[in-house]
């Protein structure tokens, strides 16, 4: 992608309202823009990170055996009286009429909608298990929408839905999304600590949340430090292999770690040694649910067993915010100069910049290297635009692409470009023939 052609409104001043860093440095950097309280616009550099994360989250859910479908955002509130919650979802749902006066509501989430199709369309415990998720917008009119998209009114959410016909299945079915979401965050460069949480209007009797540390996070936390230890990046998984996928759970779940609200002082200070109990904030990103027959029992999903008698499925819902991780992300990775993507979820791979826009020798090795690097499968942000040196750099840093390639005069004239890593600074000296080749090994060099 040519600068020149692409639409990236940059600001150079962050405006006053933003008051964390992932908001100011997303509207600097033109990656969204607010529509009305908690609404937002994406603007291409911030759907192209948005894209990157949906990306991992289908991969990995695909690899838990989770089946991608899409449902509406609106539903009909019927489904919502059945489940008993229509009420008791208050003011937070934006219910709606349409012109024939029938009752309808923008989903704030869709255990509802989902219960129904399954025990409209499943008969047979042959058909079982299943587990389906969409990534679809929600709504929830929160009261104090901010930190832009980080809690906002409408925003983007991956959930996931599991239908089991014991209590057995059930839990398999919990602990696979709960290694899954492990693999996920760890796929975007992040460390997402498990800790038991409440259920809230979602109900059920299990449910973890999942974690970033970040001092704008909005949840205080306390864990064992022991988690800082963990290597989230390696294990891989055998999701058929129940003990095994239990096992991962279950060394993650025996340490100690809790939101505020679950919170046990004297467990803390008897669990942890001292020297390892940390007080911090942190984002929650995800949600998970094991419910059994909560929703199953009021709506009447059932399935006839082998015996020919009705079983009524068990069910669990895990949750992931989409749109809040894009603001999380930065919130754990940026500096002063502005965002440093975690590679896996970077705009572009590398941003092209060339120095002296005009110059024959400049253009020239610049347009043949953006051919090239195009070639290679490298996503490139080609800044040929005729900006000073210093405004290139600025703007660069800013939006924070994993890989810098300066091409200038002087290093044309010695057959070389720099290649400057955003996270380290670190800069090298790279002759021209093999610009493509480094810049594939740097970028193609993620985790499995
Ligand atoms: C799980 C999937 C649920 O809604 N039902 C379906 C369950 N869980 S949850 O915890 O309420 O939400 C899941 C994740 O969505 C993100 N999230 C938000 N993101 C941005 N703005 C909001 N207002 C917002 N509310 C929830 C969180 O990451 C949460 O973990």
């Amino acid at each position: 992608m040519r600068l020149s052609k692409f639409f990236m409104p940059i600001l150079r001043e962050a405006p006053r309202e933003a008051e964390i860093v992932s908001h100011q440095l997303m509207l600097r950097c033109g990656m969204i823009r607010q529509e009305t309280s908690g609404i937002y616009s994406w603007l291409p550099l911030g759907y192209r990170v948005l894209t990157r994360i949906m990306d991992i989250i289908r991969k990995e859910q695909a690899r838990a055996g989770s089946l991608e479908m899409l449902m509406p955002t609106i539903q009909p509130a019927e489904l919502w009286k059945c489940s008993g919650r229509y009420d008791d979802y208050g003011k937070e749902m934006l219910r709606i009429t349409d012109r024939r006066e029938n009752e309808m509501l923008y989903g704030p989430t869709n255990e509802e909608m989902i219960t129904d199709i399954v025990r409209s369309s499943v008969q047979s415990y042959r058909d079982l298990p299943l587990n389906l998720f969409h990534i679809q917008w929600k709504f929830r009119d929160e009261i104090r929408p901010r930190f832009g998209v980080m809690r906002g009114r409408e925003f983007l959410m991956k959930d996931g839905y599991s239908f089991d016909l014991t209590a057995e299945d059930g839990r398999h079915a919990y602990n696979k999304m709960f290694v899954a979401y492990l693999r996920t965050f760890a796929a975007m460069g992040l460390k997402a600590i498990p800790m038991r949480a409440e259920t809230g209007p979602i109900g059920g009797n299990m449910s973890h949340e999942f974690l970033i540390l970040a001092e704008t996070g909005e949840s205080q936390v306390f864990f064992d430090s022991a988690f800082h230890e963990k290597d989230w990046s390696t294990f891989s998984i055998d999701y058929d292999d129940r003990d095994a996928v239990a096992k991962v759970v279950e060394e993650f779940t025996s340490m100690y770690a809790a939101t505020e609200e679950m919170h046990d002082p004297k467990r803390f200070a008897t669990e942890v040694p001292e020297e390892r109990r940390v007080t911090g904030r942190g984002i929650e990103v995800g949600h998970i649910f094991f419910f059994g027959t909560k929703y199953s029992e009021p709506m009447g999903c059932t399935v006839l067993g082998p015996d020919g008698k009705e079983i009524t499925l068990q069910s669990g819902s895990y949750g992931i915010g989409v749109s809040r991780l894009v603001a999380a992300i930065i919130e754990a990775s940026h500096d002063d100069a502005g965002i440093v993507w975690p590679q896996p979820v970077a705009p572009f791979d590398l941003g092209l910049v060339n120095l002296r826009q005009g110059d024959a020798a400049t253009d020239a090795a610049s347009e043949k290297l953006y051919e090239e690097l195009v070639k290679a499968g490298l996503d490139v942000l080609y800044d040929d635009r005729n900006d000073r040196a210093g405004e290139k750099f600025a703007r660069m840093d800013l939006i924070g692409l994993p890989w810098q390639v300066v091409v200038g005069p002087r290093g044309i004239k010695a057959g070389t470009v720099e290649i400057k890593n955003r996270a380290t600074g670190e800069r090298q000296d790279v002759p021209l023939e093999r610009v493509v080749e480094h810049m594939r090994d740097a970028c193609m060099e993620v985790p499995a």
